[in-house]
């Protein structure tokens, strides 16, 4: 299935954060393992099924001096980021704010990545609370991102499932063409990692006609190649709206369609299917849209 969580292909996840955070003591006490709390060198990996179909590789990087400008060598593999924060050191809460911000939040490779911020080390009395970290940590600048905080303890293990659960939930958010290409292959859980190069799946449109939908990803570099591959538009704007900017009044000399469809909730899928499978199957000329 590719790019899906799966046993075979789980999503990469990097924990990152300050050193002492807790980051290893947290993905050992995931799998229910005692922890050894040396400090990280190099990095550890944690393979992890915390709950029923969600699969993880968890990457705890380290967090020490020489190692957070290494980080972004990670992000161009990663699904998701938690970032790990020991909320009882007030001390260290300002260092905190500005490694997340400038190692990752304003950093290029790293953009669009959903952030998970772990509020850790809940169980030391007077840690803070949730909103009080929030404010510390400027989490109100993480706009145009999904993102999510929670508290835990990685000392009694208390919200770390929960705390995986939101890092699928909103991995599975992002909107996107890969999201649309499971979709049609009838995948309901889907969660994605940003394409590279290219995926190509074979569909089962009805029981005599097959299609290979291309997804070729978006990126800045990719987009001027789209050229060379049958272009898709789709975005918040009607189909009508969308022929007119496209022009397709103009496209006379073939068959074509524009239809609606929504990748998340499936709207639209089989019908523009059965649209393509039609218009194969008559060759007669068609020009048409939903509204
Ligand atoms: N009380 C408490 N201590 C924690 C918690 N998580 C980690 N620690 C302690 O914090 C220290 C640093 O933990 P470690 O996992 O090595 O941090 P890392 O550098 O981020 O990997 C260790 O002494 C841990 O036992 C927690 O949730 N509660
Ligand atoms: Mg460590």
């Amino acid at each position: 299935m590719g790019i899906c969580s799966s046993k075979k292909n789980p999503l990469t996840i990097l924990l990152l954060g300050l050193d002492e955070a807790g980051k290893t003591t947290l993905s050992y006490k995931i799998q229910n393992r005692n922890s050894l709390t040396i400090p990280t060198i190099g990095f550890n990996i944690h393979t992890i099924n915390p709950l029923k179909g969600v699969h993880f590789n968890l990457l705890d990087v380290g967090g020490g001096e020489k190692v957070k400008v290494t980080w972004n060598q990670y992000y161009g593999d990663a699904a998701g980021i938690l970032y790990v924060v020991d909320s009882s050191d007030k001390e260290r809460l300002q260092e905190a704010k500005e490694v997340l911000h400038q190692y990752i939040v304003n950093c290029e490779t790293a953009a669009n990545i959903p952030i998970g911020i772990l509020a850790n080390k809940q169980d030391v009395q007077n840690a803070l609370n949730k909103s009080d970290l929030a404010y510390e940590l400027g989490l109100h600048q993480l706009t145009n991102r999904k993102w999510f905080l929670h508290g835990v303890s990685a000392k009694t293990g208390d919200g770390l499932l929960e705390s995986m659960k939101l890092m699928s939930d909103t991995i599975k958010k992002r909107k996107s063409k890969t999201t649309l290409l499971y979709k049609y292959k009838n995948v309901d859980l889907i969660t994605t990692i940003p394409t590279f190069g290219f995926k190509v799946e074979t569909v089962n449109a009805s029981k005599d006609v097959k299609f290979s939908i291309w997804d070729v990803g978006g990126g800045d570099k990719i987009k001027i190649l789209w050229r060379h591959y049958i272009i898709n538009a789709s975005g918040a704007l009607s189909p009508s709206e969308i022929a007119e900017r496209l022009d397709l009044s103009r496209l006379v000399d073939r068959q074509w369609f524009i239809y609606g469809v929504s990748a998340l909730r499936g709207d639209g899928i089989h019908e523009s299917l059965n649209l393509m499978t039609d218009m194969f199957k008559t060759k007669r000329p068609l020009a048409w849209y939903n509204v």
